[in-house]
Parts: C-alpha cells; sequence; structure tokens
C-alpha cells in the first residue's frame, strides 16, 4: 500500500487543508512542502508568513478568525512600538514575536530555514514534517499598476488595492529544493501528492518555480490533485478572485486548474461548480470544499484523498 503524501501549500486556506491531513492521516504519513516566496526581513527579523500559518494551523494554535498569527493573542508589543513612533501595518502579535525571534536568532547563528522549522514543529509538538520550499531565498514582487511591490508591501500594507499585471519570483531560478523536500517527492511509496487551495499566482507558482520540486512532480508517478481555492466565481479567501480579473482570466474553477494542467491527474470542485468542464487529461471531483470548522477540513481531507486514491487505482 502506498502510504506518503506530500501537500504544497501556502497560508491561511493551504494551512486549513493540511490541518485536515494532519488529522487523517499518520503523522508519519505526511509532509507539507510550504510556500517561502512571502518571507521578508522586517524590524530585523526574518518572517516566514506561509511557514507560520502551516505550524500555527498544525499546532492547533491559529487564530480562528484572522487565519494567520495565534488565538488568544495580546499586542503589547505593538502597542509599545507604536508609542516609539516605529512601524506598526504589519502587526506582531506578542506570543508570535516570541516565534520571529528564535527563528531570526537560530538563522543568524548558521542553521537553515529546514532546521529552523524542524525544531520549530518539535517546539510547537508538531508530529508531521514541515519543509521551506527552499532554503535559499526566493521573494515574489508584484507588478502593480503602480509598479512593482515587495509582497507584503502589496499584500498587507496596501492590502492589494493596486491593480496586478504579473509576479517574479525573484532568485526562483537558481534556488535549491531542500534535499528532504525532494526525498519526499521522489518516495517510491508516494500516495499522492495534494496541491492545497492556496492562491494560484502567489502561493503555488512560487512553490512551482523551484525547479527541483517542477521537476520531482513530473516524475512523480503519484497522482497529483489540486484542489480548488475558487468557490463560484469567488475566492474563498484573499485576492485570488481579484487577481484573476485584474490579469484579464475567467474567475472560475475551471480556470484555476487549466494553470495547473502539465501538473495535475485530478482537481477538486466545489460542489456549486459541479457543471464545469475539466480541462483534458484532468478529471474533476466535486464536494464540499469550504472549510467553516475542524470537521470541514477532515473530512475535506478525506474526499481529496478518496480522489486521489482512485486517480491512483486507474493510472
Ligand atoms: N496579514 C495581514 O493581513 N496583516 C498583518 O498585519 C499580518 C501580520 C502577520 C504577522 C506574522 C505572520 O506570520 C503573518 C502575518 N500576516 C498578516 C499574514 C500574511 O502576511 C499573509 O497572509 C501571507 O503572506 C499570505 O499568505
Amino acid at each position: 500500500m502506498n502510504a506518503h503524501v506530500v501537500a504544497l501549500c501556502g497560508g491561511v486556506g493551504g494551512a486549513k487543508l493540511a490541518h485536515g491531513l494532519a488529522m487523517a492521516l499518520p503523522p508519519a504519513e505526511l509532509s507539507v512542502i510550504v510556500n517561502t516566496g512571502d518571507d521578508f526581513r522586517h524590524l530585523g527579523l526574518d518572517i516566514c508568513p506561509d511557514l507560520d500559518s502551516v505550524m500555527y494551523a498544525l499546532a492547533g494554535v491559529a487564530d480562528p478568525v484572522r487565519g494567520w498569527g495565534r488565538r488568544a493573542e495580546t499586542w503589547s508589543f505593538m502597542e509599545a512600538l507604536k508609542g516609539l513612533g516605529g512601524e506598526s501595518w504589519f502587526q506582531l502579535g506578542d506570543r508570535d514575536l516570541a516565534l520571529h525571534v528564535e527563528r531570526t536568532w537560530r538563522l543568524a547563528r548558521g542553521a537553515t530555514l529546514s532546521e529552523v522549522t524542524a525544531h520549530l514543529c518539535q517546539a510547537l509538538g508538531i508530529a508531521v514534517r514541515v519543509l521551506p520550499m527552499s532554503d535559499d531565498p526566493v521573494r515574489t514582487r508584484v507588478l502593480t499598476v503602480e509598479g512593482w511591490l515587495d509582497f507584503q508591501e502589496y499584500f498587507v500594507h496596501r492590502q492589494c488595492q493596486p491593480a496586478v499585471r504579473d509576479f517574479v519570483f525573484a532568485g526562483a531560478e537558481s534556488a535549491q529544493a531542500p534535499a528532504d523536500a525532494l526525498a519526499v517527492l521522489e518516495r517510491p511509496d508516494l500516495r499522492a501528492i495534494i496541491i492545497c487551495p492556496s492562491n494560484p499566482f502567489v502561493s503555488v507558482a512560487p512553490i512551482l518555480a523551484v525547479p527541483g520540486i517542477r521537476s520531482a512532480i513530473l516524475r512523480a508517478t503519484a497522482p497529483v490533485i489540486a484542489v480548488t481555492p475558487i468557490i463560484g466565481g469567488k475566492a474563498i479567501k484573499g485576492p485570488a478572485a481579484k487577481m484573476m480579473a485584474e490579469l484579464g482570466l475567467e474567475v472560475s474553477a475551471a480556470a484555476v486548474a487549466c494553470r495547473y494542467t502539465d501538473l495535475i491527474d485530478g482537481f477538486v470542485i466545489d460542489s456549486d461548480d459541479a457543471r464545469s468542464q475539466p480541462p483534458p487529461g484532468v478529471r474533476f471531483f466535486s464536494t464540499a470544499t469550504l472549510m467553516s470548522t475542524t470537521e470541514d477540513r477532515l473530512r475535506l481531507a478525506w474526499e481529496v484523498l478518496k480522489a486521489a486514491d482512485l486517480l491512483g487505482t486507474v493510472a
């Protein structure tokens, strides 16, 4: 029986499915490869927002409303910083701050991002493997109608307001995938590769832009299945639908599937979109994809695994 599942994951939406998969599978059977294109240095700290969102979701400490940061957070640091005239557009909660300080300290002492992430996972009691897409810096930049913006400047500071024209993932072409990420994608007992319901332009595309990761997925014999981040023409969370419209694309789940056609065998759409036509070579599976509760996360994880297993049997 093929046992190992690899999930490719961005921030908040992807983290919810990663959590569902972690509840559905024994820890040794799941690895999560996470986007690091959103990473940036802020106030002297190395911040990795998508790794943070995934780790907090897996540890069961994520804020349920914001999706990012920790629940039951306090904001004394931010208030004190504001009082000193410091930069306050990027919110760092008191408990969250500890994680960024610890990561920055360990990286400064020469540890790789993979090593630091493994340490933080252990400290947070996370048993599944969480792997950054690269230990080398890759930085997403957004071409907007106002010019180029660094990702967090666009996403948080400008609240995704300027219309987008293009994206680059600076450093991706020469970035190496960590050996552990390649090893899990190359496992002979791979059961499925799952592309989580993350933004296709700024969460999944940077992972696929790391050359070793894309080629390992293309070589994998296991089924590759993606889950829609779009339901009924609207993004579940974040700017995916707005970006599609600004890029002149149809805003639909099927249009997201088209972006992955060279990689995927299956695509999970929402029941609301059950009449959509799949692109050639891709099979659509429809189910309820909105993850409002913890139970939804687990149920969607089971549905995605069932679809992947079906694709694996017919392959
Ligand atoms: N997102 C926001 O919209 N506003 C914030 O102030 C903010 C702070 C923040 C701090 C730490 C962290 O790990 C994530 C944070 N995020 C914040 C989320 C994050 O920047 C984005 O959701 C992702 O980059 C997109 O996946």
